[in-house]
């Protein structure tokens, strides 16, 4: 079974990658990028360890001095379609941005830890596995202390996001409400062109103009303050504290602690960004009527009560208690997600009873193979066997019938189009990898 599936996924990743790193995917996206990397070196670690590591030793060469590990590494093919390139981030005005690789000036959710020990889990030769484990442990390290000093002002163990992209779901309904307040009428944006509405089939289910002046007034702001991480915070109108970067922080924290304990280091420092993270998630994000974590709007200080899957990922962290992953499985099964639901591909980001739940829309609705695969991994360690393989299989026959898609449209049977977005995409040809190996 799925024998062709796996030789198709192999293929798209052999095809993406370039010789010194995978792109996400050949024309929409040209150059690396920070969490599907991660997911990609999960794939490739099953048959090419050789890649699985170039791929985040590269991704790594381009931390900041500061531990921020980017959004984006900038390739140098001169014929690279993509906006915001290295020109516009200009992130050579912080004292802390690599001279090389150039790269953006924001990061992204911090999948390294757990990428780091699923990669452990795989290598056959774990001797050289442990050799790679003892290379990359420090920097991840970095990163995380970053994230702790610089992202989570009231030391609260909650990390917080100031840009979309960082959450890594640009369009999320999640961030509406604070992309609403910045009144564009009384903001300068400088002039930009976007070449993501180049790629035909992609342009109509991209982010609005909307949202684009939004990211690229902030990403103005970023560079007007030469990144600098304090001043940002004083001014930055987009502070937004996501389950899903905390829930896969969490996941990442507890790999770090049992890679540390391999390594024999010490791993006081983690243990107590772990102990904390769990203690706010729960204490803050944690939504007993509605069986789900919230964000946090930082800004004005409120809940974000908004129904996306990202509300699930502090499963994959083992973050809320067994009592608390049974009401998130009901939440799952019930009509806001219709994980019961014959005619319903598992699972949609936005809640289908959403009023402006769209289907096609990028993270406003479609299945996602890395969310589902971080679901997948939840599920498990609740022991929520059936639900996990459900998961599992849904994903497997969406990459199947449709090909190697970005995302997909949930609805079974009904939609024309179900495969959205670019095709040949990277991180669903790894996850695909890692589902059937
Ligand atoms: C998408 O984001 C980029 C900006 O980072 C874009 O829209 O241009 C997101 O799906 C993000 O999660 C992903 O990492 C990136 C590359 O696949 O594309």
């Amino acid at each position: 079974m799925y024998e062709t599936l796996l030789e198709t996924a192999k293929g798209v990743l052999e095809n993406n990658w370039n010789g010194t790193f995978t792109k996400p995917a050949p024309s929409l996206y040209p150059h690396q990028w920070n969490w599907d990397a991660g997911f990609i070196a999960i794939g490739n670690a099953h048959y090419n360890m050789d890649r699985a590591e170039a791929d985040l030793r590269h991704l790594f060469s381009a931390q900041w001095a500061t531990g921020l590990l980017p959004q984006i590494v900038f390739g140098d093919d001169p014929n690279a379609r993509y906006f915001p390139g290295p020109d516009f981030w200009q992130a050579d005005r912080s004292p802390n941005a690599p001279k090389s690789p150039r790269t953006s000036g924001i990061t992204m959710p911090p999948v390294h830890g757990f990428v780091l020990w699923r990669i452990y889990e795989i290598a056959q030769d774990k001797q050289r596995a442990k050799a790679f484990l003892k290379e990359m442990y420090p920097k991840v390290m970095s990163l995380h202390r970053y994230l702790y000093q610089y992202r989570d002002p009231h030391e609260e163990g909650l990390v917080y996001i100031r840009h979309p992209w960082e959450g890594g779901t640009d369009n999320s309904p999640i961030w509406d409400s604070a992309l609403k307040r910045m009144d564009m009428s009384q903001l300068e944006i400088p002039p930009y062109e976007r070449k993501d509405l180049q790629n035909p089939k992609a342009a109509k289910h991209r982010p609005t103009q909307e949202d684009y002046d939004r990211y690229v007034y902030l990403v103005d702001l970023f560079r007007r303050n030469d990144y600098d991480d304090a001043a940002i915070y004083g001014q930055c109108p987009f502070l937004i504290q996501d389950p899903l970067f905390n829930g896969v922080l969490a996941w990442s924290n507890e790999c770090l602690i049992q890679i540390g304990g391999l390594l024999g280091e010490d791993v006081t420092e983690i243990v107590q960004w772990d102990e904390l993270t769990r203690y706010s998630m729960n204490e803050k994000l944690w939504d007993e009527e509605r069986g789900i974590y919230n964000a946090y709007d930082l800004r004005t200080d409120e809940l974000i009560p908004v129904h996306t899957s990202s509300g699930l990922m502090p499963l994959c962290g083992d973050v809320p208690t067994q009592e608390q992953a049974e009401k998130m499985l009901l939440t799952l099964e019930s009509e806001l997600f219709g994980g019961k639901r014959d005619d319903i591909y598992l699972c949609p980001t936005y809640s289908l009873l959403a009023e402006d739940v769209d289907f096609k829309k990028y993270w406003r609705g479609p299945v996602w193979i890395n969310m589902n695969w971080l679901l997948y991994h939840g599920l498990q360690r609740y022991d929520m066997e059936d639900m996990a393989a459900r998961v599992r299989q849904h994903s497997l026959e969406l990459l199947e019938k449709h090909g190697i898609y970005e995302y997909f449209d949930p609805r079974k049977g009904e939609a024309e189009e179900v495969a959205c977005g670019t095709n040949t995409f990277s991180w669903s040809a790894a996850l695909c990898v890692d589902f059937l190996l």
